[in-house]
């Protein structure tokens, strides 16, 4: 298979930090909306924190020569902006800095090119007080922030993304309650997307004029099918998508909402806001799980794994259904290698030479993994999951799509946001009792692709 991609092609592996780090309270790191939310009763399976994690904050040491025993080219890891900024803008807090920087170096020295997302859904507490993703000054904070990053990091970062997945942030966080802040907007929830997306602009434009360069996002998307062929179920589909893809890719790459009714609820600025927002990117990030099936309203059982227990706004024009027919995760997500396909090549044809280079910037899958008495992790359906997905890739670079690169879901195992440490996505297992790292057979798996690779 690697004879089938490019031989510049990056081979990576993401995290993000508060599922990794721990550490919350050490090193000068303010407190964020996870930490609020994790606190809460009932939100979070078994009440589970990101307080320890993986300790990878004391461990990143061992964690980045697992990488290098791993062989990829890059790793794509977040900053905990409240690690760098404890109250969210204002005071720099020098030791948080000073630990990326061990981290970067570290990775340099093995050889590993650094990707760095700004704001994998760790707000500052601070700034939530203030409003948070709902008040536009946000927006203009996540710039300040972005500004002090490159200041520091620009020489030595390979690629940039503002942003992490700002439909999850807007859906799970702000209209379902899901995740933290814990709103339940609904609609309402859409002016916490514009200023993400204001947010992503004013920091692309921040961090290149502070030097950093090949700035893009990492954007969850999704296929969408119909749940029949019925009028009702197709125009149910493509409000779907419109609302979950097109709000949130049109803004970037063509200055324009998807729909004149998504224009009308946003702010007066809009237009304005516009300009910032499709600020040119380097390269843009599709992250990929899995397609959706949607059907009209009241036509089957709403039955979402992630949402399970999340009310679903009123008077939504759809219905997301189960998929069947295909392997399922441990979260119980269809596994559909070709619809990363499917939705790469939808992309380069909606956008056309407007889509600059693309990478994955998450793919993966959680298994209940478990250590044999032998000590090997036997993840045979997280090998079948990868191969899969990679070999979707090679499809869609055949097909035209300029895919430059592969980020593997996740280096270790795991806080699942709202399923805690129950999910498992890692190439490296985690006992999170004695924090032993115990590299999986797909992180072997990976490393014979890679070296073949290359
Ligand atoms: C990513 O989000 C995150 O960036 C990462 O932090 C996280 O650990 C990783 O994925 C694994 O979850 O219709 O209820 O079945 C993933 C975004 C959005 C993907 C919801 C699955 C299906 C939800 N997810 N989606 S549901």
């Amino acid at each position: 298979m690697p004879q089938e991609f490019p031989p510049d092609f990056l081979w990576g592996v993401a995290s993000a930090s508060y599922q990794i780090e721990g550490a919350v309270t050490e090193g000068g790191r303010g407190p964020s909306i996870w930490d609020t939310f994790t606190a809460q009763p009932g939100r979070i399976k078994n009440g589970d924190t990101g307080a320890v994690a993986c300790d990878h904050y004391h461990r990143y040491r061992e964690d980045v020569a697992l990488m290098a025993d791993l062989g990829v080219d890059s790793y794509r890891f977040s900053l905990a902006w409240p690690r760098i900024l404890p109250s969210g803008s204002g005071q720099v807090n020098p030791a948080g800095l000073d630990f990326y920087d061990r981290l970067i170096d570290e990775l340099l020295a093995a050889g590993i090119k650094p990707a760095v997302t700004l704001f994998h859904w760790d707000l500052p507490q601070a700034l939530q007080d203030q409003g948070g993703w709902e008040s536009r000054d946000t927006a203009y904070r996540l710039a300040d922030y972005a500004t002090i990053a490159a200041e520091r990091f620009a020489d030595r970062v390979h690629l940039w993304m503002p942003l992490n997945e700002p439909v999850v942030v807007t859906m799970f966080g702000h209209a379902v309650g899901a995740h933290a802040p814990g709103r339940e907007l609904g609609f309402g929830a859409l002016t916490v997307a514009h200023n993400l997306l204001l947010g992503h602009g004013l920091a692309t434009r921040a961090l290149r004029a502070a030097g950093a360069s090949n700035i893009g996002i990492a954007s969850n998307h999704t296929p969408t099918w119909p749940a029949s062929d019925s009028e009702q179920d197709r125009a149910a589909a493509d409000a779907y998508d419109t609302l979950v893809n097109w709000t949130f890719a049109d803004p970037i790459l063509r200055g324009e909402y998807p729909d004149p009714l998504i224009t009308a609820a946003m702010p007066d600025t809009v237009a304005d806001d516009l300009e910032i927002i499709s600020t040119p990117l380097d390269w843009f990030g599709i992250n990929y799980y899995q397609p959706a099936l949607v059907g009209e309203p009241g036509g089957g059982t709403a039955d979402s794994p992630v949402l399970e227990g999340a009310r679903l706004p009123e008077g939504l024009p759809f219905e997301p259904r189960t998929i069947t027919g295909y392997p399922t995760t441990g979260f119980g997500w269809a596994v559909v290698p070709d619809g990363l396909r499917e939705i790469l090549v939808t992309f380069k044809n909606r956008y056309g030479d407007a889509l600059p280079p693309v990478y994955v910037t998450e793919s993966g899958c959680s298994y209940p993994d478990t250590v044999d008495a032998d000590g090997r992790v036997r993840d045979q359906e997280r090998i079948t999951y990868h191969d899969g997905h990679l070999r979707a890739v090679a499809r869609a670079i055949e097909s035209g799509v300029d895919v430059r690169g592969y980020f593997a879901w996740s280096i270790v195992d795991n806080f699942e946001w709202a399923e805690g440490y129950g999910q498992r996505f890692g190439l490296v297992h985690v006992d999170y009792e004695t924090q032993a790292r115990t590299p999986k057979d797909s992180f072997h798996w990976y490393r014979e692709l890679i070296t073949r690779g290359r």
